[in-house]
């Protein structure tokens, strides 16, 4: 997979892609990343990428010219997602991050100020996505959070190690409790049935360790989840 970044800040993904999981990927060449400075397709002599509100208002926009040019300069085949990362935009979740995971280029709008010239949204974007309902000053981060989340999903990213299988959103339910060594740490033990070495029970166990932590703190992923009988009767003993 490749991926485009526009961006006005492009040192703000320095970090990002030079460490662990990530810097393995992209010396595998399991994926690239092209980052691009929306500031360098300006023509006037002061580089200007924002202006003030039609209408009035607080803040400046991010004017379309520079971000259209931007896009334009990027080869790309006609079925490639062009994603605004705006509060507008549809929720990001995991069922998101797997459909991204399924093309071979994408290209990320990250807008900032107060927002983005709305001709960008709908004459430029086929996409538009927000990571969740809070306030920030830009789409950089919420850029950040997609590209992990959907290059994590790319076939050979992630050793045997790292297994999909297991994580949470994946079965639709929080993750069961990890343990590691000592056995016992300020006199508090790690739960029996662990150190048992019976895999029957801790597969029992750690099912319903998921669904009763699940029930406690995101019920209302509980209800959305795929779950057998048994699981539903534990479930209702929650309530
Ligand atoms: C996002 C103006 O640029 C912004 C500002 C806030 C913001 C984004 C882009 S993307 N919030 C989110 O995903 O919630």
């Amino acid at each position: 997979m490749h991926i485009d970044i526009l961006t006005l800040f492009p040192p703000m993904f320095a970090g990002v892609f030079s460490s662990g999981i990530f810097q393995r990927a992209i010396d595998q060449e399991l994926v690239s990343i092209g980052i691009h400075n929306i500031r360098d397709y300006t023509h006037d002599k002061h580089h200007t990428v924002d202006d003030c509100p039609y209408g009035g208002g607080a803040g400046m926009v991010l004017k379309p010219g520079p971000v259209f040019e931007a896009v334009e300069s990027i080869k790309k085949e006609p079925a490639t997602p062009i994603i605004l990362l705006s509060p507008q935009g549809r929720l990001f979740c995991q069922q998101v991050a797997q459909e991204l995971s399924s093309y071979s280029h994408l290209i990320l709008i990250c807008g900032h100020y107060e927002g983005v010239d709305e001709r960008v949204s709908e004459h430029l974007a086929t996409d538009e996505i927000s990571i969740g309902d809070y306030v920030l000053t830009g789409g950089e981060l919420a850029a950040m959070v997609v590209i992990d989340a959907v290059v994590r999903l790319l076939p050979g990213v992630l050793g045997s190690a790292e297994s999909l299988l297991d994580d949470s959103h994946v079965a639709g339910l929080l993750e069961y409790p990890q343990y590691t060594r000592p056995p016992v740490y300020r006199e508090w033990s790690v739960p029996e049935v662990l150190l048992s070495g019976n895999h029957a029970q801790i597969a029992k166990w750690r099912r319903e360790q998921a669904i009763l932590r699940t029930g406690k703190r995101r019920p209302e992923l509980l209800e959305k989840a795929e779950l057998g009988p048994e699981a539903r009767k534990l479930t209702e003993k929650l309530r």
